[in-house]
């Protein structure tokens, strides 16, 4: 086998440039080369899964130094021995048809063609500097991503802003995080979720606000189901999801009704003097004005607008009190909305005023979704400068500046656009080049048929991806093929801030590259000082971003590096220098009650509720709700649709969820073709009648192409995120 590798090797170097002999050496290099020489050829070795935030440990079969299979890692305190559908078939999309070999460039005829590295990576500079040199630095912006290594979104991040002068960057966890994050800035003064996931075995309360964990987050939900309290399980969504079918209270809200039904639970948690004041003398700002503010949400008040009966939001507040370890969990059904915000800190108060935070069980808990979600928070240099810092503050660039040993001139002083900015600065015209990077924009952005006529609109799409066939490499000007999972090395952060390594366990097809040496080699080409050169490794890049922490909430200056990772089996930050871990330890925040702000306290934010931006009316009279499907569907399925395991577990025909009443009235039947249409597109889907959906409401999977024609766009003000889970739609038996 190895004499084989050596041999395609030669080959390769004898009708290659310069350039390609370079990128053979690179440490993700052509996937060529033997595993890192720290894993014997047959072995066991573990890495943790690269689809969801939950960050399950995975222990990978190797022969003759390629992964032949997979099992889920027992002796790892995240999943304890499992693994969902999606983490068992991880090994199957790298095999796929369709993966990405060669860069593929566009020719006159608007042809996608094969083409050497030398010249993508030539054409990549050369059309990028003319657009700048024409239009301003800034009319160049790049998307990235939650589901590379930081390693690799960190490199990405500094490139472009440090050296490309592309001021704008953003990624899909605007879509996905960007909410909890500016919650927990506000209320904690650092993005700081504080759980660890052994909290889950040991509330007596858990709420989970717009989180169908079931589905989406199926280990959390093992978890939970170990835990040897019974607990109260409220589950807080419009559907009646496998989540709400399998908790002990489910609270089917009108959509975006939430802020309501919060203000009034900590309305009634005061007037019965059901908080902890002690906890809030000592640790909480802002609660007499929060008092005087949930007074105007009564519980009439909010049954009336939740749809919910008093008795139902009662016994959530009774049960809160009742509860010694009260745990409040959220996600996209939050997250997603046109108030997120304050939304998530309405929660976030709760678990304030009712002192459940800092202690075992408890939390204000925002849960991630992409693997590397949290990691790219800390480290991809879009809205937060390396390592949580603020472009804006100067001795936070100074001292960035110092560790990469870059010119502090280079460092922004200012954030750049937001996603929903950068599309919308492709419509004005001032954005002309984009480059995205392990996401699919044209499938997965908000109100979709607007965003595939904006990147056609594009002087220059550059798209680096695994695959040639996702919507948005379609349109591309260029493709750039990358290594996947499995197939590099790097890190992921997970929901409870567990820092765990992935590892390189197979090679990469043909000539794809991690993202980590396509990186280097577009900094290289473009010039880029001698900065980049201490990039030479993930590890090394590690080891960088490790400095960038020092001093920070999340100072990992105590890990040395991947081995210490591996042997303690992922370590969550913090962990400064001097301090040490237990192997397989857990560990949350603020058990001393002290935050992140400059007093030390947290803040109670709040806000009167708006109403959303499209609500329905007679000539579209349904709420259109989207989300997670299915636990073996991912995204855009640009993975998951490539095992024909994970497909034998969800319905290849799209469908929409609708309620039986709704379905008698419009004469549907089960299974049949309709139409389900907004005010900017339409979608033919099957009918999937059923009491999941409340009457008035219907829910289409976001896996399928189509969903996001019918999506509104609207933002959250102060977190830019997208609000996919509420528009206004009408449903059409003629399918003409
Ligand atoms: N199988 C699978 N797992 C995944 C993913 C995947 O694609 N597939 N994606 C991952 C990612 S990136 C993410 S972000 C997470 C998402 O994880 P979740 O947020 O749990 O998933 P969603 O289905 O998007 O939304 C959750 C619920 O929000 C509800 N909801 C809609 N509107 C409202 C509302 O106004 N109020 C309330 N309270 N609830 C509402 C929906 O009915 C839905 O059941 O999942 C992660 N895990
Ligand atoms: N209607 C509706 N829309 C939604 C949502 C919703 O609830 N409803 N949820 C939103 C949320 S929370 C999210 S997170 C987004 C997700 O939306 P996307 O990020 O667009 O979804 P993915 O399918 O995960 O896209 C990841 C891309 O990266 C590629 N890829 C995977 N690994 C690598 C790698 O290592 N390197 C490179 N270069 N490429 C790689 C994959 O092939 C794929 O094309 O969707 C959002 N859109
Ligand atoms: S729950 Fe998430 S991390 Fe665990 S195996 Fe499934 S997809 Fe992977
Ligand atoms: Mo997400």
């Amino acid at each position: 086998m190895k004499k084989l590798v050596d041999k395609v090797q030669e080959l390769v170097l004898e009708r290659s440039g310069t350039l390609t002999r370079e990128l053979l050496r690179e440490p993700g290099g052509f996937g060529l080369g033997q595993v890192p020489s720290r894993l014997k050829p047959e072995t066991t070795t573990t890495a943790v899964c690269g689809f969801c935030s939950t960050g399950c440990g995975l222990d990978i079969h190797l022969k003759g130094g390629t992964a032949i299979n997979l099992s889920p890692a027992k002796d790892y305190s995240v999943n304890l021995g499992m693994a969902c559908p999606k983490g068992w078939e991880a090994l199957t999309p790298l095999a796929a048809k369709d993966r990405a070999t060669h860069p593929l460039l566009k020719d006159s005829h608007g042809h996608q063609k094969k083409v050497t590295w030398e010249t993508a990576i030539g054409t990549f500079a050369d059309r990028i500097k003319k657009i700048q040199a024409q239009h301003g630095p800034e009319s160049v912006a790049f998307i990235s991503t939650g589901q590379i290594p930081f390693e690799e979104m960190a490199l990405l991040g500094s490139l472009a802003k440090f050296e490309m002068g592309m001021l704008h960057g953003d990624g899909n966890t605007r879509q996905c995080m960007a909410t909890g994050v500016v919650a927990y800035k506000q209320a904690f003064g650092f993005d700081a979720p504080p759980y660890t996931y052994q909290d889950f075995e040991e509330s007596d309360v858990i709420v989970l606000a717009g989180s169908n964990l079931c589905i989406a987050h199926p280990i959390m939900w093992e978890r939970i189901c170990k835990n040897p309290y019974s607990p109260e399980i409220i589950v807080i969504d419009p559907r009646k999801t496998e989540t709400a079918m399998a908790g002990t209270q489910h609270l089917p809200l009108k959509p975006k009704s939430d802020l309501v039904l919060y203000y009034a639970i900590a309305n009634l948690l005061i007037e019965n003097d059901w908080i902890d004041h002690e906890y809030i003398a000592e640790h909480v700002d802002g609660f007499e004005e929060y008092k005087t503010h949930v007074k105007q949400f009564s519980l009439e008040m909010a049954a009336e607008q939740t749809g919910l009966s008093p008795e139902s939001i009662f016994r959530v507040a009774e049960s809160i009190h009742q509860g010694k370890r009260v745990s409040l969990w959220w996600t996209m059904g939050v997250n997603q909305s046109h108030e997120g915000v304050r939304t998530a800190q309405a929660l976030i108060n709760i678990a304030l005023m009712t002192g459940n935070i800092g202690r075992p069980g408890t939390g204000a808990n925002s849960i991630t979704g992409q693997c590397n979600a949290m990691g790219s928070r800390l480290f991809s240099n879009t809205t937060n400068l390396l390592g949580g810092h603020a472009f804006e503050n100067e001795l936070h660039r100074q001292k960035i500046a110092q560790i990469l040993e870059i010119e502090e001139e280079k460092i922004p002083s200012k954030g750049g656009l937001a996603y929903d900015q950068i599309m919308e600065g492709i419509h004005r015209g001032t954005i002309k080049g984009l480059w995205v990077i392990a996401t699919n924009t044209a499938h997965s952005w908000i109100n979709q048929a607007d965003a595939q006529e904006l990147l056609k609109k594009l002087d220059f799409l550059v798209v680096q991806d695994m695959y040639t066939s996702t919507e948005t490499a379609q349109l591309a000007d260029l493709i750039l093929p990358a290594a996947g999972w499995g197939e590099k090395e790097g890190c992921f952060i997970n929901s409870e801030r567990r820092i765990s390594p992935l590892k390189k366990v197979c090679h990469a097809p043909g000539e794809a590259l991690a993202d980590f040496s396509i990186f280097r080699l577009l900094g290289k080409a473009w010039g880029a000082g001698s900065w980049i050169d201490k990039w030479d490794s993930p590890e090394a890049a590690f080891r960088l971003l490790r400095e960038c922490t020092k001093g920070q909430p999340c100072d990992i200056t105590g890990i040395e590096g991947y081995q210490m990772l591996d042997k303690l089996r992922g370590i969550q930050w913090p962990l400064p220098e001097g301090e040490t871990v237990e192997r397989r330890s857990q560990r949350r925040l603020f058990q001393d009650g002290q935050f992140y702000t400059p007093s030390g306290r947290a803040k109670l934010l709040f806000e009167m509720p708006r109403e959303c931006a499209e609500t329905t009316d007679d000539r579209y009279p349904l709420t259109l709700l989207t989300g997670r499907g299915t636990s073996a569907q991912w995204h855009t399925q640009t993975r998951t649709s490539k095992s024909e395991v994970l497909k034998k577990l969800y319905s290849e025909d799209p469908y929409v969820e609708l309620n039986p009443k709704d379905a008698r009235a419009l004469k549907i039947h089960p299974h049949q073709w309709i139409i389900v249409e907004s005010r900017r597109g339409k979608v033919k889907a099957r009918a999937y009648i059923t009491q999941i959906c409340s009457p008035g409401q219907v829910f289409l999977p976001m896996h399928y192409a189509q969903t996001n024609q019918l999506t509104f766009p609207s933002f959250d003000p102060y977190s830019r995120q997208p609000s996919y889970k509420s528009c206004a739609v009408r449903i059409r038996t003629n399918l003409s």
